[in-house]
């Protein structure tokens, strides 16, 4: 659709920025946190980019006022961050650690003094240790009432101060990541196992949800979903069926749950044909059925690209397949020796001739971000919070001391706008978060690849002085808020 002149973003529309603990807090075992299963991960040799972990991070848990109040001083309405469940529970299910709580609580008082709306995420990955030793992580049943627990110590504490909760950030990634490819934790390579774990987080996300409808009522929760759109590599009829399968298998397998509490038919026959489809009772299908998001939190960097599976697929073998310079979270195309995988017979994921691509091979595709808002909206009806888009990339403090990321304003013009057009086009949305506010630890990349508004003065050989510097692009937001978007078309 084309419009001579879009809509205005809404008044009360929430400019925002995200981060997650594990990436920004450091003080690892500080105040009686507990050990995470990253903290164990990150330190096995090999798994993140030249050994770099959590420990310190960009210290956010001492430096928390310090990044309110750059917060504050750009005017951002509000600031994603997620709650570290071993530092408010250490063992995961027994008692409360008051100063890790606290921590919390203090961080919401300071937001909302500074006038920035809190949105807090509960998981972003990182699960208490003694949870992954004691019942063998998210593959376990007893994760439901723990977690369930954990939400009631949160929901409490915090239910009259913050009004926006996100259940799982991408559920999608952290499962492929940790249940197949080994490349998080708990470093497992076992289809089977992914899927089970992946229900159980399902049956825990509708938990939650039923618990805080009965605990805040007047709050908003739902979770954050890393959505990618698939496209057909072109109009041969095999290709579109193609990506009708690839949009089943990457994305509705949860969205659907989600939204309707049901697992997406084809993909549940194909899975049940491996013998890894998970095992649904009753009272699983009671308790999904009966709870439901208010809102939807969207992460978007990249859709895919995908043509016939590679069985059939005769006509089309001269385009050039994906090279993956990372393992692709959203587009799941299966490793050669992993026979029983699903995606096979399905589709064959593809580079995009259309598209270029960041310096981690991520493809630049704004557009995309509209067709994933349009689909998610058209297909489950709820508000849409885009809970994280943003270019890593690499940034170079100056000698005069400035931040130069002009291409990372080019990005979030680009995509900030697709969201412009898309709540023209009807979408109803919230807020937008850029990832991220300040610097932070990329999981896998370290501090080479860099995400933030303001700079964060360290790398992996050393913490320096962990200054914050505002970037460039520090001020073209902050200028954007001024306006409510206004200056997007200049
Ligand atoms: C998302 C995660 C974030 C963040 C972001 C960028 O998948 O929710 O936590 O890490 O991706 O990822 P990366 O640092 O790998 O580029």
């Amino acid at each position: 659709m084309f419009y001579d002149k879009l809509d205005e973003f809404p008044k009360d529309f929430l400019w925002g920025a995200a981060s997650a603990a594990y990436q920004v807090e450091g003080a690892f075992d500080t105040d009686g946190k507990g050990p995470s299963i990253w903290d164990s991960f990150s330190k096995i040799p090999g798994k993140t980019f030249i050994g770099t972990n959590g420990d310190v991070a960009v210290d956010h848990y001492h430096r928390y006022k310090e990044d309110v109040a750059l917060m504050a001083e750009m005017g951002l309405k509000a600031y994603r961050f997620s709650v570290a469940w071993s530092r408010v529970v250490p063992d995961g299910e027994g008692p409360v650690n008051p100063a890790g709580l606290q921590f919390y609580i203090d961080l919401v008082d300071e937001l909302i003094q500074h006038g920035v709306e809190p949105v807090l995420t509960l998981y972003h990955w990182d699960l208490p240790q003694a949870l992954q030793d004691k019942y063998g992580g998210w593959e376990s049943r007893e994760l439901i009432p723990a977690f369930k627990e954990y939400c009631r110590i949160l929901f409490e504490a915090l239910g009259d101060k913050v009004k926006y909760w996100v259940t799982f950030n991408e559920q999608n990634v952290f499962t492929a990541m940790g249940y197949r490819w080994e490349s998080h934790p708990p470093n497992v390579s076992d289809l089977k196992r992914m899927y089970q774990a992946n229900h159980v987080i399902n049956l825990a996300n509708a938990a939650a949800i039923q618990l805080f409808h009965d605990l805040v009522p007047q709050g908003k929760i739902g979770p954050s979903f890393g959505y990618g759109p698939t496209y057909a590599l072109n109009a041969r009829p095999e290709n579109i069926l193609a990506a009708v399968n690839s949009h089943e298998a990457n994305n509705r397998w949860w969205m659907d749950v989600y939204c309707k509490g049901t697992y997406p038919k084809f993909m549940y026959k194909q899975l049940s044909r491996l013998g890894i489809a998970p095992e649904v009772t009753a009272a699983d299908h009671d308790l999904l059925t009966s709870a439901k998001p208010d809102f939807l939190g969207i992460n978007y960097y990249h859709g895919g690209t995908v043509r016939e599976n590679r069985i059939e697929n005769t006509s089309e073998t001269d385009v050039v397949k994906k090279e993956f310079s990372a393992i692709d979270p959203y587009l799941m195309q299966p490793k050669e020796e992993q026979a029983q995988s699903p995606e096979v017979p399905m589709f064959e994921a593809v580079s995009n001739p259309h598209l270029k691509t960041t310096d981690w091979g991520w493809e630049i595709d704004p557009v995309g971000f509209r067709v994933a808002l349009r689909e998610v909206y058209a297909e489950y009806d709820l508000p849409i919070f885009v809970t994280e888009n943003g270019l890593g990339a690499i940034d170079v403090l100056e000698e005069d001391g400035s931040i130069q990321d002009d291409g990372r304003i080019e990005y979030l013009k680009a995509h900030i706008l697709e969201v412009q057009k898309a709540m023209t086009d009807g979408v109803e949305m919230i807020g937008y978060c850029a990832w991220s506010f300040t610097d932070l630890l990329s999981w896998l990349n370290g501090y080479k690849k860099r995400y933030g508004f303001v700079y964060v003065n360290r790398d992996e050989a050393s913490e320096k002085d962990l200054a914050r510097i505002p970037k460039k692009s520090f001020y073209w937001y902050q200028d954007l808020i001024a306006t409510n978007g206004a200056n997007l078309n200049q």
